[in-house]
């Protein structure tokens, strides 16, 4: 994120850091210099997409007025989604920036029409919100909008553990913790609270900015740590599917994130190879402006499940190699063999194996270290 950051310089040994003023721009909605109620946000579910501007909520019929000065460039003064497409464009620092007004009913201006900053443009129709979006989603306006607070903290309501892939649950152990092997995803409901005019809980909910986790193992060691797995400030390569389990709805609040997932394609936590013991899986979410909310979760890893198979594990023969392994007491499970460049991240799989703890040699060529060995549970 390029705005409300800093400037480094490094003089000699000295770190000095120079706050720039982020651009910034007043509301789309009167006062200007206040802010208003946050509704939504960018990266909610919408089901089938992501949401991709940021909702104030107004009753119909409010002015609108551009935040920034520019050019009307698209319009459409039909139908709910009605809209003013703005293009701003200034050279010192040079910036361009689009910005959607989306619900605009009787727009009072033109395509061609140059707008300054705090002209009306039209007014809120009967969805009793403007959708203020900047760049098509390529950016989140609540980086730009000012003055804006944000005093409440994200709500996670409820983690759970489940199978990756099959989204099934673990079995308990009797204290009904989850005994997770495998890969794992980690799910969380969880939402921000809506902003009110002066920052303060505005009631459930709207999305969050951030999602992340980390594990730790029973002495409170970090295991794995992954704050940010993936973060809304933009939708632009992010996939509603990655990032919402299908359950969740947006009217009501309803959001369940895969906080496991990555914004655009599958992830997990993979739990081979680590010692049985009592995991703790805290899920971290943050809002726009740094405020954060945790929840943990107990697992239990009942078994070291896996084991990474590395030069000098496979001996070979004539007739067939053999893969040693430890830590899988048990008999009578099977195998999916995957590669793996660092034997954590899983690659392509390359064969699943039922019982047995051989491979014929005319597989060898499929066996090149390093590689990787799941156990079906
Ligand atoms: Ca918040
Ligand atoms: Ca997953
Ligand atoms: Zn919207």
């Amino acid at each position: 994120m390029a705005i409300r950051t800093s400037s480094i310089l490094m003089l000699g040994s000295l770190l000095v850091l120079f706050p720039i003023a982020a651009p910034g721009y007043q509301w789309p909605v009167f006062r200007f210099d206040q802010q208003h109620l946050i509704t939504g946000t960018v990266g909610e579910t919408r089901i089938s997409s992501l949401h991709g501007g940021v909702d104030i909520g107004e009753g119909m019929g409010t002015y609108v007025y551009a935040v920034i000065d520019g050019s009307v460039v698209q319009l459409d003064s039909t139908g709910i989604s009605s809209f003013v497409k703005v293009l701003h464009v200034s050279y010192v620092p040079y910036w361009y920036v689009y910005h959607d007004y989306v619900h605009i009913e009787h727009p009072v201006v033109r395509v061609g029409d140059h707008v300054d900053a705090g002209a009306a443009l039209g007014r809120i129709n009967n969805q009793s919100h403007l959708h203020f979006e900047q760049d098509n989603g390529f950016a989140n306006p609540l980086f730009w909008l000012t003055p804006f607070t944000d005093l409440g903290v994200p709500v996670i309501e409820e983690v759970s553990v489940v199978k990756d892939g099959s989204g099934d649950p673990f079995p308990t152990d009797e204290f009904g913790r989850p005994k997770v092997s495998g890969w794992v995803d980690i799910k969380a409901k969880a939402y921000d609270p809506r902003v009110n005019i002066n920052g303060s809980s505005g009631g459930r909910g709207i999305g969050v900015y951030k999602v992340g986790y980390e594990i730790r193992d029973q002495y409170g060691w970090s295991v794995e740590s992954k704050p940010d797995k993936y973060h809304f400030d933009t939708i632009s390569g992010h996939s509603v599917s990655w990032i919402y389990d299908p359950a969740s709805t947006y009217y009501p609040v309803n959001f369940i994130y895969w906080v496991t997932n990555n914004a655009n394609s599958d992830g997990a936590w993979s739990t081979f190879g680590l010692p049985k013991g009592v995991y703790t899986a805290k899920v971290i979410m943050e809002d726009i402006t740094g405020g954060r909310g945790e929840k943990e979760i107990e697992v239990v890893v009942p078994t070291t499940t896996g084991i990474c198979i590395t030069d000098g594990s496979v001996a070979g023969g004539a007739q067939r190699d053999t893969i040693k392994w430890t830590g899988c007491d048990e008999v009578g499970y099977g195998y999916d063999i995957y590669r793996s460049d660092d034997c954590w991240a899983r690659g392509t799989l390359l064969r699943s194996i039922s019982k047995w703890d051989t491979l014929y040699s005319r597989d060898q060529e499929h066996f090149e270290p390093p590689r990787f060995l799941r156990r079906l549970c």
